[in-house]
């Protein structure tokens, strides 16, 4: 430990205090430390690259994950600027790495557009980072510098010449002891690249996987954008398109810009992902209210205006219209305002009135310029308006029947005595005899059983008349007791929990997928408000003599057969949840003590959308080249 007196001026006092607020709350600059805040850190660089190409001064991005799961992005860009901050007396680079907010937005100058700017979040992947290294070619001139959790390790050189090459190539390697997960997923940056690609046109990112055994390399490049990206997601996963051009739309006013791209599929369900400045809008905003309202407003009135609906008919719901129908929002605005703490819905009012008289204006022209696709349109929005008429017959139908016979609760349902609903569970069972076995073990103070009965509906492919005549569906709607669709209401929900338990196996996996995929098309709020788990029974029973354990996965069985010492041991993979008796079942699986449970959260609509439409869509190719390629998220989420 080397004892000289360091004497810190007040700029380096700044940095280390700058720096050492990001490592102490690093949630707070990039959400969480988990896989996600993880790859947070390669997204914020990312960012700088792409200003770079907004700024029409960068054609090209790489990013690759290299053994040592650090990262590197290179751009060939301008560079930053070679010389010293006035303010401070040090290398412009050394500064935008250094100091938190050091760029435009917070140093005056432009305003963040496309994620980043130009350096904003530098300073804080460099705290978060076990190491980076900076390599600067700016007019010819290479510079480098190296950090190390945020401080400067070797100081800003000028190497010599540059040998033409320009741009800024950034090398780091997160800090494991602030991130729990250090290992890169190349389909979160896939996806996420792909994403950028499409929202900056013509910008060409190449995503390369340098690790052993795992090396890829993708080259993402859409001069089409958005419109590209309407094409991406109506490929074969989601459906067929019913009308062969995609429609797009775009305008600008006072500097804000809004893009939107649409196409319609033969499929029932609706795809709607909405950007702010690049960021994904999961929960939507001003942005997609007015594409909303305009859409609807404008086919009601050309069905009028071609006598398909009478004056004073009732007319197209939004539900109708929005009826497979994939669509593109991509707004790029200066003072951004989110209303949700996770940033994911936009609040600016001027965006709606912009996105309403775009898509208005537009969407007019395009039906008087293409009356046979208009007709098209119209047609799939009167059909799913008669499906929608139908299950709200259905749906008076099952009400008036439960009415008459007063007991709203499906037969099969084991209610708990508890009645505040935020105290208690549900089990859904797949089987009789597990749901036997179930009931016997539950505590019923609070936990509830319902057996489900036979197969759920695939509702990927069914309109909601079917749902609402599906046997094996109606008990699980009674006995959640909040609607769905249009009638949902979170209040009125009557368990906490929503728990799913079924087989380890094949068949236990489909159920699973079903049901998961009813919740996310019909009761997605149930997903958003973290109320759907899964249960994870176990999947050995490993034992010798009096000692016995459960095993959750293969890895632990092995671990078990070890510990106990291998002669005499055995392990039984359990086929289903009828196998075990009720106090295994109890113990392994249902008992809050000690049971491991899942819950399920919309981490990415994009992705759980696609994992729904490919996995339940009709189609078998993408099916099973999905799972292949996804096996792993499939796994995590333990479908
Ligand atoms: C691998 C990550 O960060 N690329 C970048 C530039 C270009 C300029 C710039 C960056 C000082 C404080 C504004 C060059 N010439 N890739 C990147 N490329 N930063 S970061 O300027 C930083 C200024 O904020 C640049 C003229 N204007 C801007």
């Amino acid at each position: 430990m080397s004892n000289e007196v360091k004497n810190y001026d007040d700029s380096q006092i700044q940095v280390l205090e700058g720096l050492e607020a990001v490592r102490k709350r690093p949630g707070m600059y990039i959400g969480t430390t988990s896989l996600r805040g993880l790859h947070h850190l390669v997204f914020e660089i990312v960012d700088n690259s792409i200003d770079e190409a907004l700024a029409g001064e960068c054609d090209c991005i790489t990013v690759t994950i290299w053994p040592d799961n650090s990262v590197s992005v290179q751009d060939d860009g301008r560079g930053i600027p070679s010389g010293l901050n006035e303010k401070l007396g040090k290398p412009t680079l050394e500064v935008v790495y250094t100091v938190l907010h050091a760029g435009g937005k917070f140093g005056g100058g432009g305003y963040k557009i496309a994620g980043g700017l130009h350096g904003v979040g530098a300073s804080v992947v460099n705290a978060l980072s076990e190491w980076v290294e900076v390599e600067n070619c700016r007019d010819g001139e290479r510079y480098t510098e190296r950090f190390e959790k945020g401080a400067v390790a070797r100081p800003f050189m000028h190497e010599g010449s540059s040998d033409g090459r320009h741009g800024l190539y950034v090398r780091f390697k997160p800090d494991p002891t602030i991130f729990e997960e250090t290992v890169f997923d190349y389909d979160i940056l896939l996806t996420r690249m792909r994403e950028q690609s499409f929202l900056n046109a013509g910008v060409k990112i190449i995503l390369k996987d340098e690790r052993e055994g795992q090396e890829r390399e993708e080259v993402l490049h859409y001069e089409g954008g958005i419109v590209s990206f309407i094409e991406y997601l109506n490929n074969e996963k989601r459906g067929t398109p019913i009308h062969p051009q995609v429609i797009y739309m775009k305008g600008e006013e006072d500097g804000s810009i809004a893009e939107v791209a649409m196409q319609y599929n033969d499929s029932y369900n609706e795809t709607i992902i909405s950007f702010a400045n690049n960021m994904a809008t999961i929960e939507g905003g001003t942005h997609e209210t007015g594409f909303k309202n305009a859409l609807t407003k404008a086919i009601n009135d050309y069905a009028k205006k071609a006598g398909v609906i009478k004056p004073d008919d009732k007319g197209l719901s939004g539900d109708d219209v929005r009826e497979g129908l994939v669509a593109i929002i991509s707004v790029k605005l200066t003072d951004a305002q989110f209303e949700s703490q996770t940033k994911a819905k936009l609040g600016n009012s001027e965006m709606r009135r912009l996105t309403d008289k775009i898509v208005s204006a537009k969407l007019e022209e395009f039906f008087e310029e293409n009356p046979a696709v208009g007709k098209i349109i119209i047609e799939k929005a009167m059909a799913a308006n008669r499906a929608r008429e139908a299950a709200r017959k259905a749906r008076e139908l099952i009400r008036r029947k439960s009415a008459l016979d007063s007991s709203p609760l499906p037969g099969k349902l084991a209610d708990c005595n508890e009645r505040e609903a935020r105290l208690t569970e549900v089990y859904l069972v797949e089987g009789d005899s597990a749901g036997g076995s179930a009931k016997n073990c539950r505590d019923s103070r609070f936990q509830a059983i319902l057996p489900l009965r036979g197969k759920v509906l695939n509702v990927e492919k069914a309109r909601l008349d079917k749902v609402y005549s599906n046997t094996s569906l109606i008990p699980i709607i009674q006995a959640l007791g909040c609607g769905i669709g249009e009638d949902f209401n979170i209040e009125k929900l009557r368990y906490g929990k929503i728990i799913i338990m079924a087989d380890a196996d094949v068949d236990g996996s489909h159920i699973r997928v079903l049901l998961l995929t009813f919740f996310f098309r019909h009761m997605r709020g149930l997903i958003e408000n973290g109320n759907i788990y899964l249960a994870q029974p176990p999947l050995y029973k490993v034992h010798k003599g009096k000692q016995l354990r459960y095993a959750f996965s293969e890895e632990e069985k092995d671990k078990y057969v070890e510990e106990l010492g291998t002669k005499g041991v055995e392990s039984e993979r359990y086929k289903g949840l009828g196998e075990m008796d009720p106090e295994q079942l109890w113990e392994t699986t249902m008992n809050p003590e000690t049971r491991t449970l899942l819950k399920v959260t919309v981490e990415d609509a994009i992705a759980c959308d696609e994992i729904f439409s490919v996995l339940m869509g009709d189609m078998v190719e993408p099916r099973r080249e999905f799972i292949e390629k996804n096996a792993k998220f499939v796994e995590n989420l333990d479908i």
